[in-house]
């Protein structure tokens, strides 16, 4: 199959359901091209020819009705046939093939997560197989989000309460980034990630790896990993920062710095000591204990395995 490179009108394609669509779209562009051309050229040469001129009396206009029921079944004819193309496109493009690999997606503020078959998940990133069939569940933790790969023309909101399906095939390698596509609160733009189309190897290599800590980390993604800067890569990637300052700063969430190894004062109850298991149950179940002059239902639930709860607290202890 050839695939479209970027153009004026469309990004690169890289799914198996782009260049339907893509057609679909060049056909109704063009046709409404040809006919904004005609009409307007026609509308244009009879202001010309039916201009006021001295000593010539307009003659009275006389219904035409079979030429008013031409113009109105024809434009009907082609909308029934545009209708019917798109219905079938967007139907055949909305059912998974038989198979396919189901990812599931959930939104929440502001982050996606992403959870593999074999239960891994990952926030911002997303690793997929180049040409074989994926099943995306859209899910979401609090407000509605919307799913959006231009590259693979896809686009689907996540409900809460809901489940929504999209189906895709990625075909070529590389990267595309991921976009919430409704507005859904103060870090909406921030809402972003990235696929990444790897081959079959690749990818089965990603998965083994994944919850594992990797090599490099950091911001430039090249640092030499420690659990604190893997902590910090995980912290970032899953939009912790939106609500917690490390430098000591209070918004809607208590700073974590200098938060790991001092008491810390609860809504109910005596002061805790931040140590391993509250910072572990701090993130994994927020509702258990409350900081004190804070709102228990902020915080989105997160579940990590082990090894990036490890890390998060490796990073939350460095904060000092
Ligand atoms: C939407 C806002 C929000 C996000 C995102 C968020 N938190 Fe929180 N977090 C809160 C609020 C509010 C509290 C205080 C209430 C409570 O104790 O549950 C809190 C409490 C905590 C505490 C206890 C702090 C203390 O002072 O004792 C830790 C640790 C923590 N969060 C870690 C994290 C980590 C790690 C992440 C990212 C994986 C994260 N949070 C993402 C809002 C958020
Ligand atoms: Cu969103």
């Amino acid at each position: 199959m050839i695939l479209a490179p970027e153009t004026f009108q469309l990004p690169r394609s890289m799914s198996a359901e782009a260049p339907s669509g893509d057609a679909l779209y060049m056909d109704i562009y063009w046709f409404s091209l040809v006919f904004l051309v005609l009409i307007t050229g026609a509308m244009l040469y009879f202001v010309v020819k039916y201009r006021r001129k001295k000593g010539v009396r307009p003659e009275r206009t006389r219904d035409l009705t079979k030429l008013e029921i031409f113009w109105t079944i024809t434009p009907l004819i082609f909308l029934v046939i545009i209708f019917h193309v798109s219905f079938e496109t967007y139907v055949k493009n909305a059912t998974a093939a038989e198979g396919a690999m189901e990812i599931r997606v959930r939104g929440k503020k502001w982050s996606w997560e992403f959870e593999y078959p074999n239960g891994s998940r990952e926030a911002k990133e997303l690793t997929l197989p180049v040409n074989k069939p994926v099943k995306f569940i859209l899910s979401s933790d609090d407000v509605i989000h919307s799913f959006f790969v231009r590259e693979f023309r896809v686009k689907r909101d996540a409900v809460p309460g809901q489940y929504s399906y999209i189906a895709v095939t990625p075909t070529e390698l590389g990267d595309a980034q991921i976009f919430c596509a409704e507005f859904c609160g103060t870090s909406h733009s921030d809402m972003l990630g990235t696929v990444h189309v790897v081959t079959d190897e690749q990818f089965r290599k990603h998965l083994d790896e994944m919850d594992k800590m990797p090599e490099v980390c950091g911001d430039t993604g090249k640092e030499q990993c420690t659990p604190a800067l893997w902590g910090r890569t995980l912290f970032v990637k899953n939009g912790c920062p939106t609500c917690h300052s490390v430098d000591g700063s209070k918004g809607n969430a208590p700073s974590l710095k200098g938060v790991f190894g001092t008491l810390q004062p609860l809504t109910q109850g005596p002061d805790v000591m931040a140590d391993e298991n509250y910072v572990r149950e701090s993130i994994l179940r927020p509702q258990a204990k409350i900081v004190k002059g804070f709102t228990n239902t902020q915080m989105p639930l997160f579940v990590f395995k082990d090894p990036q709860t490890d890390a998060l607290i490796a990073y939350v202890k460095s904060l000092k």
